[in-house]
């Protein structure tokens, strides 16, 4: 392959390249001509989606960021101008059981490589942390900005702020471009069922398809800002593209609980109020800490990088059960049912 320096291609580094935004920013840099590296812990499972992206300049690499050593070889090898940190424990529930895993692969295995990064003299490579409005925790400000004090109650959130602290540290007083964006929950049709949004659209479409009777959740009156994970991809990209390194809010500013959205994905589905037939409660599936709200104030963000959300809650729930009505279509050989044509 040509070199990308010499071809005048910016080169970008998503750790964690596998995962739903790692799709989404692959192929949101791909179209803007970065030459994009991947890295996942998961080599053999490559993704179709990931296969679907175009390979000319798209590579994956096996690479865990816990192995410090590892990363820095490849930042050293590989020169990107852009680093994006996507990797490590993403689920909230899965942290409740996994403390440790959860603080090496999202706190210390980060902190440490920004200390490399000062250390070794690579502080013009421009770095996204991943940070989360899960750090906010159970807070009484509404809505939540940049400012708004961290109180997290999962350990995820504990990772995560973390992280985020340890970020604006290095910054402030290493001189590294670390941008952080403070992302609420963003979905897709690529997100896994272990996430609540898709384990709804996949459980509505299954009722619809006669493949399943019942959707089985934990807390329904949890409420969340939740936007499109394609959206959110280009703010992460425009936070890399500003003079200076920040951290920005990226949010729809609007709550809506899990009880809005299954019904909202009843609707779609064509089960419109099937919430009293269909769904169940499992007191197994609830959080031993929970955080009943959280709703963000992406002002910052749209003002300075003139970031706005392209899709709505309704679209959004919409886009999701189309996709796996039509997933589930193909795999099992059914043809499609008619569901209402909403506009
Ligand atoms: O979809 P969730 O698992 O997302 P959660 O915990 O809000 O975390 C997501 O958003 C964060 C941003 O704030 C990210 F940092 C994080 O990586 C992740 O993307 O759960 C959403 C809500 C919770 O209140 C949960 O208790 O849905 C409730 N819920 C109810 N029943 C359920 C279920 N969650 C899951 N996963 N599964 C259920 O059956």
């Amino acid at each position: 392959m040509a070199d990308p320096k010499a071809l005048n291609l910016k080169t970008a580094l998503i750790l964690g390249v596998s995962g739903q935004d790692g799709y989404y920013l692959a192929k949101l840099l791909l179209k803007n001509d970065y030459k994009v590296m991947g890295t996942t812990r998961h080599i053999d499972s490559t993704s179709p989606a990931l296969k679907s992206l175009d390979q000319k300049n798209f590579s994956v690499i096996y690479a865990d960021i816990r192995d410090t050593e590892g990363i820095l070889n490849l930042i050293t090898l590989k020169k990107p101008d852009e680093v994006y940190n996507l990797t490590g424990v993403s689920s909230v529930a899965y942290s409740f059981e996994h403390n440790e895993e959860t603080l090496e692969a999202n706190a210390y295995a980060v902190i440490r490589l920004f200390e490399s990064l000062a250390q070794m003299g690579l502080a013009k490579i421009k770095f996204y942390q991943a940070s989360s409005s899960e750090m906010f925790g159970k807070t009484t400000i509404t809505p939540q900005n940049e400012t708004t004090p961290l109180n997290p109650v999962s350990p995820y959130g504990v990772s995560k702020a973390l992280a985020h602290r340890a970020a604006d540290r290095f910054r402030k007083n290493e001189g590294l471009f670390i941008a952080s964006g403070i992302l609420y929950n963003h979905e897709s049709p690529m997100r896994p069922t272990t996430f609540v949004t898709r384990k709804i659209t996949n459980g509505a479409a299954k009722i619809k398809l006669g493949l399943s009777s019942e959707l089985v959740l934990g807390n329904l009156d949890a409420r969340r800002d939740w936007g499109f994970a394609g959206d959110y991809v280009e703010a992460m990209w425009q936070m890399l593209q500003a003079e200076t390194p920040d951290d920005f809010v990226v949010a729809t500013g609007e709550t809506h609980s899990v009880l809005d959205f299954v019904s909202t994905a009843f609707k779609y589905a064509g089960l419109p109020g099937g919430e009293s037939k269909y769904l169940k409660t499992d007191s197994h599936l609830l959080r031993p800490t929970e955080i009943h709200q959280l709703v963000g104030d992406p002002s910052k963000t749209s003002k300075t990088l003139n970031w706005h959300r392209s899709v709505n809650f309704e679209d959004l729930v919409k886009k999701m059960v189309a996709s796996d009505i039509e997933l589930l279509c193909i795999q099992n050989g059914l043809t499609k049912p008619e569901v209402p044509a909403f506009n």
